[in-house]
């Protein structure tokens, strides 16, 4: 699509000639860039969706990034230091992604803080054991996978690019948390039961992560009409119980649900429902862990201060300059 620098205002309506533009675009499939006109309500979306996810990737880097400092041989921990880094960069791409629609990254985070941002569920359950970090490689990674594949063909251009490098790097962490599992299952009676009980606790708010039942998700219907999303919340969930099956026998491990069953007519899992309240107490901020993971989070702002300060000022003295010149700094006592 050709960059248009025109809007017809808020009082007029959008301009049809603009309006069928944005339209012809999504309906082959192709891609709103940045400086292209969309709706209003396309661009809010759009902010919140990204705005959201690149939050989950950050706050997500708390619960494994606790157990740093604790893993248990030195592989282990490079392994999880790399994967936590991985987090980071994601946030990253994707508050880059989300400045493109016209919100800064201070803002953005501002919201979060606030609380007028979310972020997702699964990030306000603790975690107790080693073994969650394989749980969350496996489920909530694997859970990310099948959300996010289909966002790289998302109608906006600068998130469909982000979730490609992101969905590479996802597919790694989903594998490096089925191999601890693994090995844990090899192990001890006590770390055998150690991934049980992991895998008991993080199932169902894996499938929460999801969203609520199609027939309960405000957004689904506009956000499929946009292209932004792809699916709807049921059929990635779905799609995700049976991606899971399998790799659940393979593992060795039963999931929780009592209602679990192949239907042969279908072609698919017939699984449970989640506690959709759990899931509307934990959205609300009522969940185990929300407190300290927005409290962390807010500490962790609050502590990199200075670094903003410094960049900023750096950039400023930058920008007064016509070239960057780089001024020896006198160190006293330092070898010449
Ligand atoms: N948690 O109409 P709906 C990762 C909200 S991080 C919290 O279905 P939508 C990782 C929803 O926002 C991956 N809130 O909404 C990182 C909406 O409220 P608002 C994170 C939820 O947007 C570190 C309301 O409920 N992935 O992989 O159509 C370590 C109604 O829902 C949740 C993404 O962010 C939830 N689970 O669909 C390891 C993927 N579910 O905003 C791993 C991108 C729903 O209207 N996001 N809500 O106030 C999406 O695909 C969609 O936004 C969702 C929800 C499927 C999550």
């Amino acid at each position: 699509m050709t960059a248009v620098d025109t809007d017809a205002g808020p009082d007029t309506g959008p301009d049809p000639a603009l309006l069928a533009q944005f339209e012809r675009v999504l309906a082959r499939s192709d891609r709103i860039e940045p400086r292209d006109w969309m709706p209003e309500r396309y661009r809010a979306t759009l902010v919140r969706q990204v705005a959201q996810h690149a939050h989950s990737e950050i706050i997500g880097m708390q619960p494994e990034g606790s157990w740093l400092t604790r893993a248990p041989s030195l592989r282990r921990k490079a392994i999880l230091l790399a994967k936590v880094q991985d987090e980071a960069g994601h946030g990253l791409y994707l508050y880059s992604a989300c400045e493109t629609l016209g919100v800064s990254r201070e803002e953005l985070t501002l919201r979060l803080l606030e609380g007028r941002q979310k972020y997702s569920s699964i990030f306000n359950y603790p975690t107790l054991s080693y073994a969650d970090v394989g749980t969350i490689g496996w489920l909530v990674d694997g859970a990310a996978i099948c959300n996010q594949v289909p966002l790289c063909r998302t109608s906006y251009g600068p998130y469909g690019r982000a979730m490609v490098r992101i969905c590479k790097e996802e597919s790694f962490h989903q594998r490096q948390g089925f191999e601890l599992l693994m090995t844990m299952r090899s192990g001890t009676e006590a770390q055998r039961a150690m991934v049980q009980e992991s895998v008991d606790r993080f199932w169902w708010p894996s499938l929460m992560m999801f969203g609520p039942p199609d027939a309960e998700s405000p957004n689904t219907a506009q956000s499929m009409a946009w292209g932004i999303k792809r699916n709807t919340n049921d059929e990635l969930r779905q799609r995700f119980v049976d991606m899971t099956v399998p790799q659940a026998q393979a593992l060795g491990v039963t999931l929780p649900d009592p209602d679990l069953r192949w239907n042969e007519e279908r072609g698919h899992h017939d699984f449970g429902q989640p506690d959709w309240e759990e899931l509307a107490q934990v959205v609300r901020g009522n969940g185990p862990c929300n407190a300290q993971r927005l409290a962390h989070r807010q500490r962790a702002h609050d502590d990199g201060a200075w670094v903003r300060e410094a960049a900023t000022a750096f950039a400023a003295r930058r920008s007064g300059e016509p070239s960057l010149s780089v001024e020896p700094v006198e160190t006293p006592g330092a070898d010449r």
